[in-house]
């Protein structure tokens, strides 16, 4: 089998998704998902123009063999843009290789490990009582783990919560917003909204919060401890984690467990976190982590310092990432939990999958490869347009991480 072609398709079905497809000269084709928010084209530019050129004529079953020749032979390492375009490479390579031998994805790389994948799902509100409200909602839909963000007193708006009564999503068209941010108000509001939503909704709900990078690693260990009466799945992204070692901070002062990674494009930016025991999931995903390939070396690390996965499932990363985690969180032995913030009937129109929801998991289907295909016409019916993640700043005008 020869690869004949690898080619983009760019859409934006209520948000914007990079696609790569590459096709065989028997018929067969594979996706991968390019998406990252905000720089797309960056990423479609560095497939295109670097990338699809160098697979034409290649045999797509030595998927080993072309992800060390897209990662070392660029030799300018690393980075989301880099990383994004290797992880849709392999991903569709990925899809190519269960196709040819007519089984899921999932039992290329173990097979089952577990009946079904556990999930989390968004829940949201301006204040503590649309917030319980919504986690119920969550939960009649029958989750069994969501994530609880809400609005801080005296603030406009914060990190997670819709602006207006349109579900929430990350990135808005136009130029940057920005929004205003108080950690001290933060660090009041939050402890009581999970004290709330533990008196309303009782102790068998898994409730997971993102700090969303906004933290010092001192106030997250202040935030960790006050949480611990509410008994979080976890608390994500504390802090930054360009310092690594921030994070032993925050775990020598609390047992909340740490989430961290869903920024990271390399196994190297969580070396330390892991191997120091200073996380318990690694959110790194396989669109921005370098591919199934890439993923697999990184969970069989932190599976021998106990860390689990928790990978990344926005509706930035397409259904094809979504059905992608879904046959590893399958396999894997140390599968923690899986992001499952749903796309839009649009978006899954433009991306027929196999992937269901009941009572709390996902199944990725049995269909051979992954179970998502794109449906071109639709998508070429929504055009690209750019888009960007707002920004933040403090009460006295100081940019700070959103
Ligand atoms: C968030 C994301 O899902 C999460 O945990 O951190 O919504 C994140 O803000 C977006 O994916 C950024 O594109
Ligand atoms: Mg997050």
């Amino acid at each position: 089998m020869k690869i004949t072609s690898a080619r983009l398709i760019i859409c934006s079905p209520d948000r914007n998704f990079v696609t790569l497809k590459i096709e065989t000269d028997e018929g067969i084709y594979g996706l991968g998902d390019a998406t990252l928010n905000g720089r797309e084209l960056a990423v479609a530019s560095y497939l295109s123009e670097h990338v699809c050129p160098c697979l034409i004529g290649r045999d797509p079953s030595q998927i080993e063999d072309i992800w060390q020749y897209l990662y070392r032979g660029a030799y300018w390492r690393r980075g989301p843009v880099t990383m994004t375009a290797i992880a849709a490479v392999d991903v569709a390579l990925w899809d190519i290789k269960g196709k040819a031998l007519n089984t899921p994805v999932y039992n290329l790389l173990g097979g089952k490990s577990r009946d079904g994948v556990m999930v989390y799902a968004h829940a949201n509100g301006r204040d503590i009582d649309e917030t319980v409200d919504s986690v119920r909602k969550e939960m009649e839909l029958g989750y069994i783990a969501v994530r609880a963000q809400s609005g801080i007193p005296g603030m406009s708006g914060t990190y997670g919560v819709p602006k207006g009564t349109k579900a929430y999503e990350p990135a808005e068209r136009g130029l940057p917003s920005e929004s205003l941010w108080s950690s001290e108000r933060y660090l009041r509001a939050a402890p009581k909204l999970f004290e709330r939503l533990r008196v309303e909704l009782g102790e068998d709900v898994h409730l997971l919060h993102d700090v969303h990078h906004r933290l010092t690693p001192i106030e997250a260990a202040r935030l960790g401890k006050a949480l611990e009466p509410a008994n979080l799945f976890w608390m994500e992204d504390p802090v930054p984690a360009e310092l690594q070692e921030g994070f032993k901070l925050i775990r020598e002062h609390t047992t909340t467990p740490i989430a961290t990674g869903e920024v990271f494009n390399s196994f190297w930016d969580a070396h330390d976190l892991i191997r120091n025991q200073w996380i318990d999931y690694l959110r790194m995903t396989i669109v921005h982590g370098g591919g199934l390939t890439a993923l697999k070396k990184a969970a069989d690390f932190a599976a021998i310092y106990h860390v689990r996965t928790g990978c990344h499932g926005a509706t930035d990363l397409s259904p094809v990432t979504m059905a992608a985690a879904l046959h590893f969180g399958l396999s894997i032995h140390n599968f923690g939990v899986q992001e499952h913030m749903r796309h839009s009937a649009l978006t899954d129109a433009v991306f027929p999958h196999e992937y269901t929801f009941s009572a709390g998991y996902m199944y990725p289907g049995d269909k051979p490869g992954l179970g998502v295909d794109i449906d071109e016409t639709l998508a070429a019916k929504y055009p690209y347009e750019r888009a960007y993640l707002p920004l933040a700043r403090k009460l006295d005008g100081t940019l700070t991480d959103w």
